[in-house]
């Protein structure tokens, strides 16, 4: 219902041409520190049972409840001693994904994904997506068993992926790195471009009938030699945070790049979004003359100049920010936020915010993911210190300047 209130003031927007008005004007944003004191705050999912209640989870295996703006001291949930060690000056393992199922209120069944120990001579670590269940006594509370889901082994320490969706199709969708390294050299052409590898991809399962998961039967790749069914999407490097935007049925997704260019992406299924033949728009491998015939290319890509390392976020659909309505906001670990404006014929205008009158884009922090509330407000997760042990995380909510 609040979506058709929306939609009849876009059209009226668009007529009545504010629309550009207001994209082509610069804009700034407003943080209003939620709570502080998380621990490497790196995700955040609300389930849709109308509590309001957004769960944030740490690196180090805790999901933490913010109620009312008040952190519970209590975790909901502590995996920590399940995860494969955290190196205290950087990691990219950890918990690293949290969704609720679409009918958790009724079925209290939410899915994480973590990054495990496996001793193996060519291996690193295991990335584990997993099912737990609210406890029957307690609506703050996870009950400890763990229904392991999936298991995808990673030869690398690095680029793990980790987010984690439900579609309005009820499907989970599931981000993964391409294996980690540099330069993806995996294999003769790579992860990202070998259908045969869960590696470089971003997934797609069903978790509500068979067990422990069923093959969706309209994936693009089933039946298809050679090719592993689960895959959606391919061609992906570090596809860190997706989100999908209800209204528009769009998947954004930012994939994090090499060393010179970082991207957006809106995922189709079956589309190739390039790597490691192109990092961006550019030509990686080979650095000249790469095929490009059938490759999707991002709507955005910035250069190091801009930031260093993209962090996928979520589009606008609050009713407190109208000039923020169907715009795209994201950021870059480095700290810069950036907002992508949908302008007629379907592309996307890059925008550099200024944030709190600081004069440029910049937070002061790490932006580790970003989050969305059921009311379709969005939401920063930052630390001011490196490290997956560093207690300096805060949670801000964006606005518009008023
Ligand atoms: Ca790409």
């Amino acid at each position: 219902m609040k979506y058709r209130l929306l939609e009849r003031l876009l059209v009226y927007i668009t007529l009545t041409g504010i629309w550009t008005t207001a994209t082509s004007q610069p804009i700034s944003l407003t943080l209003t520190e939620v709570t502080r004191g998380i621990v490497s705050p790196v995700g955040m999912a609300c389930p849709d049972d109308g509590t309001n209640r957004m769960f944030v989870h740490e690196q180090g295996g805790k999901i933490k409840i913010i109620k009312d703006g008040k952190l519970l001291e209590e975790p909901f949930l502590n995996i920590s001693s399940k995860l494969d060690g955290l190196n205290i000056a950087y990691s990219e393992k950890g918990l690293l994904g949290l969704a609720f199922h679409p009918d958790y209120k009724n079925n209290g069944r939410l899915f994480v994904y973590y990054s495990a120990p496996y001793k193996h001579p060519s291996l690193d670590h295991k990335s584990i997506i997993a099912e737990y269940h609210v406890s029957k006594t307690d609506m703050n509370k996870a009950a400890p068993e763990e229904i392991v889901i999936m298991e995808i082994y990673q030869p690398e320490s690095n680029h793990n992926g980790g987010m984690l969706a439900f579609g309005s199709d009820m499907y989970l969708y599931i981000g993964t790195g391409d294996g980690g390294g540099g330069g993806d050299q995996h294999g003769t052409i790579g992860n990202g471009q070998n259908l045969n590898t869960l590696l470089g991809k971003i997934l797609r399962i069903d978790v509500n009938g068979r067990k422990p998961y069923a093959i969706p039967y309209d994936n693009p790749f089933v039946g298809q030699e050679n090719t592993r069914a689960e895959i959606w999407a391919y061609g992906l490097r570090n596809p860190w945070r997706f989100s999908f935007d209800a209204p528009s049925g769009k998947l954004f997704c930012g994939d994090v790049g090499q060393n010179t260019y970082e991207e957006v992406n809106i995922i189709e299924k079956g589309g190739n979004y390039g790597w490691r033949i192109m990092e961006g728009l550019h030509c990686f491998d080979p650095k000249e003359n790469c095929p490009t015939n059938n490759l999707i290319k991002p709507i955005a890509e910035y250069d190091h100049g801009k930031g260093i390392s993209v962090c996928g976020g979520y589009v606008y659909r609050g009713n407190n920010n109208p000039l923020l309505q169907g715009h795209y906001i994201f950021g870059d670990w480095s700290g810069k936020l950036f907002i992508l404006a949908p302008q007629p014929g379907g592309t996307w205008k890059f925008i550099i915010p200024d944030v709190d009158d600081s004069g440029s884009n910049d937070i002061s922090g790490k932006i580790n993911a970003m989050g969305q509330d059921q009311n379709g407000e969005i939401y920063l997760l930052t630390q001011k210190l490196f490290g997956p042990k560093s207690p300096t995380g805060i949670v801000y909510r964006v606005s518009q300047k008023k």
